[in-house]
């Protein structure tokens, strides 16, 4: 749901030889991180997503520049701003997400839950819908 996704704030050493920030599975993070991917050389206007996770739960985190992630529950939506890489943003699965607004040079950094596997997306939010009304699969068109 909506209520479980949030900004969570990592530790953050300050140095006179520059900032360091270290994320932990199982301490930070409820989860074991199985997966990192980063976005980047992102085009002006692009946007990424479009999608939810049946199973896999998220942190994205703004390493460099920033960009805006709307999350969605079924129920509501929210935007979230990520521009500071000792924040992140948790997103549990069954959450419907996009991001946009990517500044130029921007990176996004995912600690992703699961491995990747294509049968855990709902690539249409039709399909996710149907999920939470606990519906059947809707049949692939011919
Ligand atoms: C998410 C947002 C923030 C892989 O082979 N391995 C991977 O770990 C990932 C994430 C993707 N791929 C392949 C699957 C597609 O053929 O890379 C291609 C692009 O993936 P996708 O269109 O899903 O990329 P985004 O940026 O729209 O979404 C991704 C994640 O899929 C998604 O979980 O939350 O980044």
């Amino acid at each position: 749901a909506l209520a479980d996704c949030r900004i969570i704030g990592f530790p953050k050493i300050h140095d006179p030889r520059g900032n360091l920030t270290f994320i932990e599975g199982g301490n930070h993070l409820d989860f074991d991180i199985s997966r990192v991917y980063y976005i980047y050389d992102v085009p002006g206007g692009a946007e990424r997503g479009g999608h939810a996770h049946k199973q896999t739960q998220e942190l994205l985190v703004a390493m460099s520049g920033s960009f805006d992630v709307v999350l969605n529950d079924g129920m509501v939506e929210q935007k979230f701003h990520l521009n500071r890489s000792h924040y992140g943003l948790y997103v549990p699965a069954m959450t419907w997400r996009h991001l946009e607004n990517f500044s130029s040079g921007s990176v996004c950094m995912v600690l992703a839950s699961h491995r990747y596997a294509e049968e855990d997306y709902y690539r249409t939010y039709e399909g996710f819908e149907a999920a939470l009304r606990g519906d059947e699969p809707l049949p692939v068109a011919a």
